[in-house]
């Protein structure tokens, strides 16, 4: 049982688990730091607690903080949302020693997925299909023979990194000894881990990533797949459930997949697994053991509250729902709203002077925004989320359309104006676009 819920977390993420809890009767702890005072998930649960200034290392990253007020407020559980501390291994363990449960996997779990060698070398034992590469960690005076045997171009990674950095393409046995060496430097210094490993390089990938719930017992299940290519500098911009590029019979092979790999594991809470697609193969490159910001557009398609299934698997009451009960209806699309220049990303802290969210069938909004918040400079510029459901990916996107013209943010720049663009693309309507698109687009359309 878990009667009250500490959500680590600030902005739209710590509103949505919020609002889980609630529904399940929960009492819940909100945390903030001296700039958050004013923030919406400290308005609307039912305590909170002030556990630093700003800067999230001071804060939402405060290990010893976060405890203190669990302690403080009689918390049972913590919910990480997602960022901050939710793939913290250390964190996960620190709370099962006081007694607090973590809603989430294991340490164990978190730490081998965190991992980007073991993790692939465990999706692989576990039947995932993964790109091909060095098997564990390359060596420079082991690259020139690992890539040959691969076949150029290949792409040396940073084994503690994630998210693009540390990343470097060899397209030539030329091109190898720097980029090898490159690698491990900007991992040595990114990570304070210069271990690297090779992949085959794949030009014109889409980003497809499975949805996976287990309980920790050996049940799990998929709930399909996002489509999250529109991206850039590895900031996710646009995401689609289901992908325009699968059919039914791919959708539903590349979930059992992964939810046999779950089982296997006994995996516990929700994860991704994160898949490079490309001329109809996946590619396994890493594993989230977290909730994503893009959870909506699944919870839109299969009707199923992911953060309900986090809590009952967290708490032993397990999942809701089997695999046969689960049921894929329409299409999705989720917009990031941050507070940054449309063409240029740059951020744009300040005072929203108007906000008027729009409504009406398939439409959800999810943001701790509102008319006369002030946007603290120190954190994400993630300010909401707008989620479109439609029965077809055509009226997915007519609503689309319908539900930017209503959208008003007014006295910060805001990511809404690129979203009318994307709306209007012929590409973007035919659902035809890879990982490299929006950036190719930026390029080709700036001023
Ligand atoms: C790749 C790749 C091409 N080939 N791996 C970037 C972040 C990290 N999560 C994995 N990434 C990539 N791995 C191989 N073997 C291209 C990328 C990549 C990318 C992947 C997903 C979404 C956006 C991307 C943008 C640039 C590069």
């Amino acid at each position: 049982m878990i009667s009250k819920v500490l959500i680590a977390n600030r902005g739209e993420i710590a509103l949505r688990v919020l609002r889980a809890c609630k529904e399940l009767g929960i009492a819940t702890v909100a945390v903030h730091s001296t700039a958050d005072a004013d923030a919406m998930h400290v308005r609307l649960a039912d305590e909170s607690v002030c556990i630093g200034p700003p800067p999230s290392r001071d804060s939402y990253l405060n290990i010893h903080q976060i405890v203190a007020a669990c302690e403080i407020t009689g918390a049972d559980a913590v919910h990480p949302g997602y960022g901050f501390l939710s793939e913290n291994a250390k964190f996960a363990e620190i709370l099962d020693a006081h007694g607090i449960t973590f809603i989430g996997p294991t340490a164990e779990h978190i730490r081998l997925m965190g991992d980007k060698i073991t993790a692939k070398q465990t999706a692989q034992e576990l039947g995932i299909p993964v790109v091909p590469g060095s098997e564990g960690e390359v060596k420079p005076e082991n690259a020139l023979e690992i890539a040959r045997k691969i076949g150029f171009p290949v792409l040396i990674k940073a084994t503690a990194g994630g998210g693009g950095r540390g990343m470097k393409v060899a397209r030539t046995e030329e091109d190898l000894e720097v980029a090898v060496a490159t690698a491990r430097t900007e991992a040595a210094a990114a990570f304070g881990n210069d271990a690297v490993y090779m992949e085959k390089f794949l030009g014109h990938p889409r980003h497809i990533e499975v949805q996976i719930v287990g309980d920790g017992a050996g049940n799990a299940i998929h709930l399909g797949e996002r489509d999250c290519s529109l991206q850039r500098r590895h900031q996710k911009v646009w995401e689609e459930a289901n992908s325009p590029a699968l059919n039914v019979e791919q959708r539903m092979k590349i979930g059992q997949i992964c939810a046999d790999a779950m089982k296997k594991m006994k995996y516990r809470g929700a994860g991704t697994i994160e898949f490079l697609y490309e001329d109809g193969e996946f590619y396994f490159i890493e594993m989230n053991t977290r909730l994503q910001v893009e959870h909506p557009i699944t919870e839109a398609i299969t009707g199923i509250d992911l953060v309900h299934e986090q809590i009952r698997v967290a708490s032993g009451a397990g999942l809701s729902v089997t695999q046969d009960q689960i049921e894929f209806s329409g299409h999705a699309i989720e917009c990031r709203i941050n507070a940054e220049d449309p063409r240029t990303f740059v951020p744009s802290p300040g005072t929203i002077t108007h906000f008027h969210a729009p409504g009406g069938l398939g439409v959800r909004v999810d943001s701790g925004a509102y008319q006369g918040y002030r946007i603290p400079p120190y954190y994400d510029s993630l300010i909401g989320k707008l989620i479109v459901h439609g029965r077809t990916r055509v009226e997915c996107m007519m609503r689309l359309r319908r539900v930017l013209d209503e959208f008003v943010i007014d006295g910060i720049k805001t990511t809404l104006p690129l979203f009318q663009e994307l709306i209007a693309n012929q590409d973007i309507a035919n659902g035809d676009y890879d990982i490299h698109w929006l950036e190719n687009y930026l390029a080709k359309t700036s001023v």
